[in-house]
């Protein structure tokens, strides 16, 4: 993946556990790497490594790990400077949802090592949305949960629920998550 997503690893670490612990974590995941470069494309293992070690480091399960990720990554590449992307993307929380594939369409374009994920969103209600995910990459369903929530902050959305109600690891070919929120 990207660096700008080891950065934003990197960032949320630091933030709330100091340097110090980030540079074990790093050690223990055998990362010699000491400041990513965000456009660069790393082996997808470095990602995995970091965060499998950060798990072990802090104690904390791998999913609330990359839950609590996705929350920070929404925020972060918002100020990173991808905040108009992001705004490209859409005025209103499900309008953004419905665009995710367009919005990785253009960073693809001119990012042609990105394999994005696709989204699809069904079962619209002004208060409801069922959305869909579908992955090349295995176990970051939990980090889908976090994004919607961190997007949920950005629009303001009021009394957001997110559950988990369909997962691959039990099978299926992809993963749908239920969401619903009182008010926006
Ligand atoms: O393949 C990749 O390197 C990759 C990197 C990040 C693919 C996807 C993503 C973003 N995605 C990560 C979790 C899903 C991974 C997967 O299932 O394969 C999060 C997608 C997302 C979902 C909900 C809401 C917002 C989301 O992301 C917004 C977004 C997505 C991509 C970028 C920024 C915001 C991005 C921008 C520039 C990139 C890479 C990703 O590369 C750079 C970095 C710096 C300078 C130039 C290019």
């Amino acid at each position: 993946m990207y660096g700008l997503v080891n950065k934003a690893i990197q960032e949320l670490i630091c933030q709330n556990h100091g340097q110090p612990t980030w540079d074990r974590i790093r050690e223990t995941a055998g990362v010699p790497v000491e400041s990513f470069v965000s456009m660069q494309a790393y082996p997808d293992e470095v990602t995995y490594a970091l965060v499998g070690a950060a798990s072990r480091e802090l104690g904390l399960p791998v999913p609330a790990l990359l839950e609590a990720f996705g929350q920070h990554w929404v925020h972060y590449t918002g100020k990173a400077g991808y905040g108009e992307i992001m705004r490209l993307a859409g005025t209103s929380f499900v309008e953004f949802l419905q665009e995710l594939d367009n919005m990785h369409g253009r960073v693809a374009m001119s990012f042609p090592q990105l394999r994005p994920p696709s989204f699809e969103c069904t079962d619209i209600t002004p208060c409801s949305v069922r959305l869909h995910y579908f992955s090349t990459r295995e176990g970051l369903a939990p980090m889908v949960l976090g994004l919607v929530r961190g997007l949920g902050e950005l629009f303001a959305v009021r009394d957001l629920v997110i559950e988990h109600v369909v997962r691959r690891e039990d099978g299926a070919d992809h993963d749908e998550l239920a969401i619903r929120w009182s008010r926006e």
